[in-house]
Order: structure tokens, then C-alpha cells, then sequence
């Protein structure tokens, strides 16, 4: 006969994405569920993407669509399935009034007085899908600026990440993650698909980027297109030197959410530079940048385009680019050493003062 009942504690590892969402509503007082009822949805949706990843290697799914999207990049099955997922979701869910996607040129504005915006990347990095690489979504969310009387309009869209209301990605690796936030005061949390009852359960609670890491993630492929500085900088981090703890360990899967989780769990840098082929740089500001700025700013990490924070770029585009460093606050400080004071010369190799 059991003899007692030890309740759980008031926030655990384990409540369900429903039940964390829920209680972070309580938290907001005046919230009337639409922020709430948005989230659902694009974890819905998340679930239906997730299930097509997981049999893409048996169905034919692998194969590519042979369109070319807005990115001028081949588009995979997968891309579209979840293009068409995402926006098929949030749409029915009318809590949307614009949506912006890196599979589409222009964005879909919805009538219907949905007080948000959504900027997504339904799915990134999908080059990686045919070798069974992690892959993933990302996407951001604002409040709308236009009447909610009207359809939504681009510059519901193009508000720059310090607007964000929350931000998020899914992993689909391993296991399938949904790491959202919905900004500092309420912290970066990550939940953990349960495939067997398609439900996602608080795993990472309070996600905190460390101080400082030990390993670097850029596509060292890069370097004859990238300025003095870059280059320098990474010369640095490959240096001996015990008491500055390096050389960096290199890790780069290429694919931004797999680089960006791992720097997010266990420190360090990720870095996307300009270079001379991207001299914007490759990554896409509003869905891809803006959000994981977002995330690590948020789980007390930093990010940048090595000028500026990337929170506070005022966006003209809806596909502009930006580079992209985030990570470890005191290594995204030495990147911006190296990128602001034009590093050192190359023998000395030190870094700037
Ligand atoms: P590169 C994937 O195609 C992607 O958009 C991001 O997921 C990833 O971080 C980057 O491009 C990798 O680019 O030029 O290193 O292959």
C-alpha cells in the first residue's frame, strides 16, 4: 500500500508543452490565449513535419521537387511539405495575419484580424536531409503594427528583432526538440518529442548559455573569401595556449540549427561571417538570425553581425542577409575584438588588447 504521495515540485522537467505554455499565459496578465493559441499551432505543426522527417528515408520524399526557390537553391520535397505544413496550420488557426517564409518570395498577409506575424524557415538546412543530418524550423513571432482591421502587410514582417514576441526552433535530430522563448524574464526552455504519444515534454528547463565554451563552429572553407580579421580570429582560437584555454575545438555540421543548439547547450561560438562571395553574409536575417539572436540573448548568450547586435538591425527586406555570431558571451566579445579593431597583424597572432 502506497503511504504517500510526494507532490511534484511547482516546475519541473516533464510538464508538457501545453501545460508550460498555459502557465507562462498566467504569467502575462491581460493575455487573451491568441499568443498562446499561435504557439500550439506551430507545435502542431512541428509534430506533422516531424513524422515526415522521421519516415523520409522510406517514403520518397527524399527526392528533390527540381523547383528553385526564392534562395535560387533546389527545393527538396521535405522543404516543401513543410512550407506547405506551416502555413497551412497557422492559417486555419487565424491568430496569424502575416506570414513570412524562406520558401516563398513574398509573404502570405491574411485577412481575419490575427494579431501576429510569423517569420519562419520551415525547414533549414535541408541539403543535409539525404545524409540523415539534423535539420530543423526556425521562426519568430511579432505582434502585428497595422489595424487589425486590414490584412496584414510586410511591415508587419519587417520589424526588427527586438520587437520579437518569441522565438524558437525545432531540432528533428536524435530526438526531436522544440526550444522556444518568449524573452529574458521568462527564459529559454527546450521540450523533447515523445514520438510514441506525439506529445512534447519540458526537458531542458531554463536553458543558460555558459560563460565562456571551448569550441568554435565555422566553415573554415571560407577562409580565402574572408577579410583579415576572420581569418585572424580563427588563427587565434587554433593557437596553444593554456591559460587562455586554447585551441578551440572545431565543430561545424553545417546546418544552422544543429550548430546553434549545441552552442546554445554547451557554450562557445558560431559564427557565419561575411565573406566575399556573401558579403552581407549568407544567413537570412529576419528567419533564421533574428530568432536565434533572440534565443541566446535571451538564455544570456550574445549575437552580432560583428558591427552590430542583431536585435537591433532595422530590416527593408524580407530575405536580407546578415552575418551571423553567436554564442558565448566572452567569445563573441573576442570576436568582436578581432572584427573591431581589424585584428592583429598576422605574426603576432595575439589577441587585440
Ligand atoms: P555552408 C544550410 O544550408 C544553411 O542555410 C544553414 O543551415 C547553415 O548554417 C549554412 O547554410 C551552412 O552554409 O556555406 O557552410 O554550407
Amino acid at each position: 500500500m502506497q503511504t504517500s504521495w510526494r507532490a511534484a515540485p511547482p516546475s519541473t522537467v516533464g510538464i508538457s508543452l501545453e501545460a508550460h505554455i498555459s502557465q507562462q499565459m498566467e504569467m502575462s496578465p491581460g493575455a487573451t490565449g491568441h499568443f498562446t493559441s499561435l504557439l500550439y499551432q506551430i507545435a502542431l505543426a512541428a509534430k506533422l513535419v516531424d513524422a515526415q522527417v522521421r519516415q523520409a528515408g522510406l517514403a520518397d520524399v527524399l527526392g528533390y521537387t527540381g523547383d528553385v526557390n526564392v534562395q535560387g537553391e533546389r527545393v527538396q520535397k521535405l522543404d516543401t511539405m513543410a512550407n506547405d505544413t506551416f502555413i497551412t496550420v497557422i492559417q486555419r488557426g487565424q491568430r496569424a495575419c502575416a506570414i513570412g517564409s524562406e520558401e516563398l518570395e513574398d509573404p502570405i498577409l491574411l485577412p481575419g484580424g490575427g494579431r501576429y506575424a510569423v517569420a519562419m524557415d520551415p525547414l533549414d538546412g535541408s541539403s543535409n536531409i539525404d545524409c540523415n543530418i539534423s535539420i530543423g524550423t526556425i521562426f519568430g513571432i511579432y505582434r502585428r503594427k497595422s489595424d487589425p482591421s486590414v490584412p496584414g502587410t510586410l511591415d508587419d514582417l519587417l520589424q526588427p528583432g527586438t520587437s520579437l514576441r518569441a522565438a524558437g526552433y525545432l531540432i528533428y535530430g536524435s530526438s526531436t526538440m522544440l526550444v522556444y522563448s518568449t524573452g529574458p524574464k521568462f527564459g529559454v526552455h527546450g521540450f523533447t518529442l515523445d514520438p510514441n504519444i506525439g506529445e512534447f515534454f519540458l526537458s531542458h528547463e531554463n536553458i543558460k548559455v555558459p560563460q565562456r565554451g571551448s569550441t568554435y563552429s565555422v566553415n573554415e572553407g571560407n577562409t580565402a573569401r574572408w577579410d583579415e580579421a576572420t581569418r585572424a580570429w580563427v588563427e587565434y582560437l587554433k593557437q596553444e595556449d593554456k591559460e587562455t584555454k586554447r585551441p578551440y575545438g572545431a565543430r561545424y555540421v553545417g546546418s544552422l540549427v544543429a550548430d546553434a543548439h549545441r552552442t546554445l547547450v554547451k557554450g562557445g561560438i558560431f559564427a557565419y561571417p561575411a565573406d566575399r562571395k556573401s558579403p552581407q553574409g549568407k544567413l537570412r536575417l529576419l528567419y533564421e538570425a533574428n530568432p536565434m539572436a533572440f534565443i541566446f540573448e535571451a538564455a544570456g548568450g550574445r549575437a552580432t553581425s560583428g558591427k552590430e547586435r542583431i536585435l537591433d538591425i532595422a530590416p527593408h527586406q524580407l530575405h536580407q542577409r546578415t552575418p551571423l555570431i553567436i554564442g558565448s558571451p566572452d567569445d563573441v566579445a573576442t570576436f568582436e575584438r578581432f572584427a573591431q579593431e581589424g585584428g592583429p597583424v598576422a605574426e603576432t597572432r595575439a589577441e587585440p588588447a
